[in-house]
C-alpha cells in the first residue's frame, strides 16, 4: 500500500470519527500523521521493512499512526474503519465536501434527519427541514444548497476522455483473469456522456471472489467503499469512485441494460414490460404471473423480450429513441470509420505543434482523403495569428503542395477567422473569399451580453465567404460556461445561409453537445465534425467527436465531412 493510500485511510478514519463524535486529539493525531506521511519521500512500507529505521522517529507520527500504518501495510485495510463503515455510509463524507458544512454538523443531519448523502441533504433542506434543527436556521440552509452543487459537480465529474484511459488501464488490470468471461463498461460511460460521475464495471464470471481480489489491487485505489458477495465499490487517491459488480451469465444482459440506463431510459423499459405482464430487472426479464425467466442473457434479447429492437447506448436518454424504435427508424448512428476529413486544424504557423508537411503526413497515414488547414488570423496575437499577408503566402505553399500530391488527397486553403468583438469579421471578403474553406469563431468578448454576442455570430453565419461556425457556444467543460447566445437564431440562420456548424471534438469542448447536434439534424444543417488539431496526436480526438455526436443520434449523412473527396469539392 502506497503512502497516498495509507493517507486516505488515515483521513478517512479521522472524518468518521469525528463524524461519530470522538475525542479531538486522536482525530488530530490521525490528521497529522496523514499529512505527514503525504509528503514524506520515502514510502512507509518500505521505513516499516528496514530495523535501523522507525515510522514513530518522524515528526508528527505518534505510536497510534504507527500501529495503524503497521496494519494497512500488513493487511490493506483498517478493521476500526471497516466496522466503522458498517454503522455509517461513506456517503455522509460527501457532505463534508461542501463549503462551511463540518463533521458535527453532518453528524447532527445523519442522527436527527438521517441524511446520508447529497442527494436526500438537497431534499431536506428543500422541505425547510434542516433550518428547524439545532444550530442551524435559514440562512444555514440556504449556505448549505448552494454549496450542494458546488460538492456535487466541480469535485466529481470527469470527461469522458478521461475516463475512457482510465477504462484502459483497467482493462489492461483485468486482462489476465481467468475467472473472467465477459467484462463491459457500463453506466454514463458506455452512453457516451460528455463527463463522467463513476464508472461501472459489469463482469459475467461463475466466480467473483477472485475479480474482486483482483480489482482490488489495481493500484490506483486507495480506500475500499464497501465490499460484498456480488459488488463492489472502490475510490481512486483523486477521489474517482469505480464500482463493480458480477453477474451469472445468465443475466449479463440485464444487468448491462440495468446498469448502463440512464435511469430515465429504463424506466420506459420497465413500463413497457409491465403492460407485457413482464418484469425487468438487473437479474433478468421474468414473468409477472409465476416469477418465470424469460430472457437476461445478452441486451439483445431483454429488449426482444419486450418487443423493441437493440439501442445503442448513446441515444438511450428517453429523448426519442422509443418513438424512432416503434417506428422502426432508428438512426444507423455515424462511426469513426464515416469520416474522410478532417476541416479544422492548426500548424507552426500560428499556435500548432506541427509543420503543414507533418500534419498532411499524420492525415494521409490515418487514412483522411482530406483536411483543411485552418490557423488563426491576426486578431488571436497570442497565437501569433495570421495577417493578409503571411496568410496568403501559406495559402501558396498549399497551391504547391496540392500539385504534388497524387489526386485522392487534397488540401484546403482555409482559416479560423476571428469574429471581433465589435462584429464583422476578422479578415476582408477579398482575402476570406481567396479560400477554400472560411471558420468563424469566437474567441474574445465572450462576456459580452447575449444580444450582441448572438447579433456577432449572426453576422459571420450570414456572410457568404463564412463556411462553418467553429466551436459554436464556446463552452469548455468542467471550466466554463457557454457564452450567452440564442441558440435558437444561430439555428435559423444557418439553416437559411446555408452554414455549417462545428461539433469541434475535442474532449474539453465537444462543441456543439449533445442536444444542439439532435437541433441541427432536425434543421437539416450539416454538422463538421472537426479535431482542432494543433498537434499530430491532436487528431487522435476525432473519435470523442464522434461519441457526442452519436449522442445526438446524427448519422453519416448528417455529417459534412463524411463525404467523398468528389462530393466534398462539388459541395464546396
Ligand atoms: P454517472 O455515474 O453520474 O455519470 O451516471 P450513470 O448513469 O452512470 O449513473 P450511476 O453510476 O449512478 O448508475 C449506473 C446506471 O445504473 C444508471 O444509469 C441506471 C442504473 N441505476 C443505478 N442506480 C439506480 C437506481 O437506484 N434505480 C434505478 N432504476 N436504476 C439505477
Ligand atoms: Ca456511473
Ligand atoms: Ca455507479
Amino acid at each position: 500500500m502506497n503512502n497516498a493510500r495509507i493517507a486516505e485511510k488515515l483521513e478517512q478514519l479521522a472524518d468518521l470519527l469525528e463524524f461519530q463524535g470522538s475525542n479531538p486529539f486522536r482525530l488530530r493525531a490521525y490528521r497529522n500523521g496523514a499529512r505527514v506521511i503525504k509528503d514524506l519521500g520515502e514510502s512507509v512500507a518500505s521505513i516499516l521493512a528496514t530495523s535501523d529505521q522507525k515510522l514513530t522517529d518522524i515528526d508528527g507520527i505518534g505510536k497510534g499512526v504507527a500501529e495503524k500504518c503497521q496494519t494497512l501495510v500488513n493487511t490493506g485495510s483498517l478493521p476500526q474503519l471497516d466496522e466503522i463503515l458498517e454503522e455509517v455510509p461513506a456517503t455522509v463524507l460527501d457532505m463534508l465536501r461542501i463549503p462551511g458544512l463540518g463533521p458535527k454538523k453532518a453528524a447532527v443531519l445523519f442522527k436527527e434527519l438521517n441524511i446520508a448523502d447529497l442527494e436526500q441533504l438537497a431534499a431536506a433542506c428543500e422541505a425547510e427541514e434542516v433550518r428547524k434543527l439545532d444550530g442551524f436556521g435559514a440562512k444555514t440552509e440556504k449556505v448549505i444548497l448552494d454549496g450542494i452543487e458546488i460538492a456535487a459537480s466541480a469535485n466529481q465529474r470527469i470527461k469522458w476522455a478521461n475516463a475512457a484511459s482510465l477504462s484502459d488501464e483497467l482493462k489492461q488490470h483485468f486482462t489476465d483473469c481467468e475467472a473472467i468471461a465477459r467484462l463491459e463498461f457500463a453506466g454514463s460511460f458506455r452512453r457516451g456522456k460528455e463527463t463522467v460521475g463513476d464508472l461501472d464495471i459489469l463482469v459475467d464470471s461463475g466466480d467473483a471472489k477472485t475479480v474482486m481480489d483482483r480489482f482490488a489491487t489495481f493500484e490506483r485505489i486507495a480506500s475500499v467503499i464497501g465490499r460484498g458477495d456480488t459488488k463492489m465499490s472502490v475510490r481512486l487517491e483523486d477521489g474517482f469512485q469505480i464500482d463493480l459488480r458480477v453477474v451469472p451469465p445468465e443475466s449479463f444482459g440485464a444487468a448491462l441494460q440495468y446498469f448502463s440506463g440512464s435511469k430515465d431510459h429504463n424506466v420506459v423499459v420497465r413500463g413497457r414490460a409491465k403492460q407485457m405482464g413482464l418484469k425487468i430487472n438487473e437479474w433478468g426479464v421474468y414473468r409477472e404471473e409465476d416469477n418465470q425467466y424469460v430472457a437476461g442473457a445478452t441486451e439483445e434479447e431483454v429488449y426482444s423480450a419486450i418487443n423493441l429492437p437493440w439501442i445503442a447506448p448513446e441515444i438511450r436518454e428517453a429523448r426519442n429513441e422509443f418513438d424512432w424504435a416503434d417506428r422502426d427508424q432508428l438512426p444507423d448512428l455515424i462511426t469513426e470509420e464515416d469520416i474522410c476529413g478532417d476541416l479544422h486544424m492548426h500548424t507552426t504557423a500560428t499556435d500548432g505543434k506541427a509543420t503543414l508537411a507533418e500534419m498532411i503526413d499524420a492525415a494521409k497515414s490515418r487514412g483522411l482523403k482530406y483536411i483543411a488547414i485552418t490557423d488563426h488570423s491576426k486578431r488571436v496575437t497570442m497565437a501569433n495569428g495570421l495577417d493578409e499577408k503571411r496568410l496568403l503566402k501559406q495559402w501558396s505553399e498549399i497551391d504547391q503542395i496540392n500539385n504534388q500530391l497524387d489526386l485522392n488527397f487534397r488540401v484546403f486553403k482555409g482559416i479560423e477567422c476571428d469574429i471581433l468583438e465589435k462584429g464583422g469579421m476578422d479578415l476582408p471578403d477579398e482575402i476570406l473569399e481567396q479560400a477554400d474553406w472560411v471558420l468563424g469563431a469566437v474567441h474574445y468578448g465572450q462576456n459580452q451580453p447575449r444580444r450582441q454576442i448572438t447579433d456577432r455570430i449572426l453576422g459571420a453565419i450570414e456572410n457568404p465567404h463564412v463556411d462553418c461556425i467553429a466551436h459554436p457556444t464556446g463552452r469548455l467543460i468542467n471550466k466554463r460556461e457557454a457564452y450567452e447566445v440564442a441558440m435558437d437564431e444561430i439555428f435559423a440562420a444557418a439553416k437559411k445561409y446555408k452554414t455549417i456548424l462545428e461539433l469541434n471534438a475535442n474532449p474539453a469542448r465537444l462543441d456543439l453537445n449533445d442536444v444542439f447536434c439532435a437541433t441541427a439534424k432536425t434543421n437539416k444543417i450539416p454538422v463538421a465534425i472537426n479535431t482542432d488539431a494543433h498537434s499530430v496526436k491532436g487528431l487522435n480526438v476525432m473519435q470523442f467527436g464522434i461519441k457526442q455526436a452519436r449522442r445526438g443520434g446524427l448519422t453519416k449523412k448528417d455529417v459534412i465531412n463524411t463525404k467523398t473527396l468528389a462530393n466534398f469539392l462539388s459541395s464546396l
